[in-house]
């Protein structure tokens, strides 16, 4: 039993919990499902290692919380989790899905009207039997009606950032078999798709006649994984599974000869794929997952690079391989060099615990400079959140004395890593902000979000959102849209206006990295880029692990086309301070 299922469990009892009106406990479960979601190392294996005590070290679980993660890793069950779901009368699982619906709302519901399930909730909305419950009203109504259709449009795809560890780690297991030469995997995700349907994976074996017998062997070790919990499908070449968190995976073996027109082909997108194939049919060639051909004759196949030297075409990264005018580009060698995975030279969104973070300022320091980082901007949320607990001017000075003090520790032990003074400022309903002037003037980064009032108009919220560019101590709008994915839509702009305004105002838009904000979006990067209106790519961490992310930010901006010289921190940071405006 891996991480992510443990700390879905442990959620989902902090849930039940709280449903039953408990105290302190859901809060416990919670943060213990945080932790251990961001393990290093399976727990699993930390039992294995040190037992029970081991798990305690865990921070956040305490003796009991281990003895039923021990249970778990045990029996793969644990008895007070099923009876907890059995007492329950409501779907849990399925109602808190919907955005704004917390364990408290849920016992409401049922406690009032009886809802159970989200179809009750679907059948409560449209009969206006909500808005008579005490503390909700017609505008929840209206709100919950918008969350159970857009869990209708999500339903299914994954969250690339959140199931990437597991695609990995399938992916290793089967490298580690050393059956294939090559092996990949394709599809959405290597295309850095914010959501994913499902996992297709390739593999490459030497021809000749031991591939069957080397396929065979691979598809058995494929179907009989830990996670498998059904398969669909297995043939000698090609087998189709459901894996234990929900996902399908496919695995296709492929001989060397083939493997970059597979590659192709099952990387898509599929009109990508389309495109193509046209190209080869004008020509007066065919082009299949098998190859290139001339008549029976293969022109190419081996790699992907082959394949479009041979169209005619600049080899296109998988990012940008949606046909919206890449092969165009290609064909006119115009394809950018996108920004690549190593390079960034700082975060500058990070929250400690200051405010809601979980980490001291000096762990993101360390934690960034293993990751080979030049700078970080601790950007703490500002008093009008007052859940986490945000901060005053007085307490922004404080830390900015904190913050001196670690950058004249690092330069004592000669790093060269600084530490830069920043706040995530609340844009309030009319656009001004949440922190005097003055304050802000003395930070080197100042964000700007907005977190309320998300169902203003698109005229209002684009003239909320413009007067914040406007302010000259702006220097970014942090996840500019507000979405979160499958959960909440992104805010209504006139995007046209806000790209202009912040070319304008010389106002860098974010690229917040976090798995399911990834805000702005691919489409809306590439409006930036073209407009030659700056990025910023952070990972708005709440944790120092979190900023592991920051590559899904670097694939959704490369999605969007971007290079290094639009993204300011990828620069050093002489030029991307010099660059903010003033
Ligand atoms: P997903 O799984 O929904 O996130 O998206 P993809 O792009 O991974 O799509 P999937 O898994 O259905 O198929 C993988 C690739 O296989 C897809 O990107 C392109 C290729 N493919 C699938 N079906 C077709 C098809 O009917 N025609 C062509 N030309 N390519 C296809
Ligand atoms: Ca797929
Ligand atoms: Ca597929
Ligand atoms: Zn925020």
């Amino acid at each position: 039993m891996d991480n992510r299922i443990i700390a879905r469990i442990l959620a989902e009892i902090g849930e039940y919990l709280e449903m039953a009106g408990e105290n302190f406990k859901p809060r416990a479960y919670e943060k213990a499902a945080g932790s251990v979601a961001n393990l290093d190392e399976e727990a699993g294996s930390i039992y294995r290692r040190g037992g029970i005590k081991a798990l305690e070290e865990i921070p956040g679980v305490g003796e009991s919380i281990a003895e039923k993660i021990e249970e778990l890793i045990k029996t793969g069950k644990l008895k007070y989790y099923e009876k907890l779901k059995k007492a329950a009368p409501v779907n849990l699982t399925e109602l808190s899905r919907i955005e704004g619906l917390g364990p408290k709302k849920i016992r409401k519901l049922y406690d009032e009207i009886g809802v159970k399930s989200v179809s009750d909730l679907e059948r409560a909305a449209k009969s206006g039997r909500i808005r008579t419950i005490p503390g909700f009203g017609k505008k929840s109504e209206e709100v919950i009606l918008k969350g159970i259709g857009f869990l209708e449009t999500s339903k299914g795809r994954f969250i690339l950032g959140f199931i990437m560890p597991e695609v990995r780690k399938i992916e290793e297991e089967l490298k580690k078999l050393s059956l294939a030469s090559r092996l990949e995997v394709a599809g959405s995700v290597r295309r850095m798709k914010e959501t994913i349907g499902d996992i297709d994976i390739l593999a490459s074996i030497k021809g000749g006649k031991d591939f069957d017998r080397r396929a065979k062997k691979m598809m058995s070790a494929f179907t009989s994984m830990d996670e498998v919990e059904h398969i669909y499908a297995e043939g000698p070449t090609r087998a189709s599974v459901r894996l234990n968190f929900g996902l399908d995976a496919d695995l296709r073996v492929i001989p060397e000869s083939s493997y970059g027109a597979a590659l192709l082909y099952f990387t898509g997108s599929k009109d990508h794929n389309i495109a193509l194939r046209n190209i080869a049919i004008k020509k007066g060639w065919k082009l299949n997952e098998y190859g290139l051909f001339k008549g029976q004759k293969i022109i190419a196949g081996k790699t992907e690079e082959d394949i479009y030297a041979a169209l005619g075409l600049q080899f296109i990264p998988p990012e940008m391989r949606e046909n919206t005018g890449e092969i165009e580009l290609a064909a006119e060698e115009k394809i950018p060099k996108l920004i690549g995975y190593d390079d960034l030279r700082g975060d500058l969104q990070i929250q400690t615990d200051w405010t809601d973070g979980l980490n001291t300022i000096e762990d993101y320091a360390e934690e960034a400079m293993k990751k080979g980082l030049e700078y970080i901007a601790i950007t703490d949320h500002t008093k009008h959140l007052v859940m986490t607990g945000g901060l005053d001017e007085k307490r922004l000075a404080n830390q900015g004395k904190e913050i001196d003090k670690i950058n004249s520790r690092i330069r004592k032990a000669s790093k060269r890593f600084r530490v830069l003074k920043g706040t995530e400022v609340d844009i309030l309903k009319d656009g001004s902000l949440d922190l005097k002037d003055e304050a802000l003037a003395k930070l080197d980064i100042v964000g700007a979000a907005i977190h309320s009032y998300f169902n203003l108009s698109e005229d209002e919220q684009t003239r909320r959102f413009i007067r914040a560019m406007e302010n000259k101590n702006v220097h970014i709008i942090f996840h500019p849209t507000g979405r979160i994915i499958n959960r909440r839509e992104p805010i209504k702009l006139n995007i046209d206006e806000v790209v202009r305004m912040a070319k304008k105002t010389g106002t860098v838009l974010e690229i917040d990295a976090y798995p399911d904000r990834l805000d702005l979006k691919d489409d809306f990067v590439r409006k930036c880029v073209e407009a030659g209106v700056k990025i910023s790519i952070n990972s708005d961490s709440h944790e120092a692990s979190q900023l592991k992310y920051l590559y899904l930010g670097i694939g959704q901006a490369r999605r969007g086309w971007a290079k290094k010289s639009d993204v300011i921190n990828a620069w050093p940071l002489d030029k991307m301070l010099s660059f903010l405006k003033r």
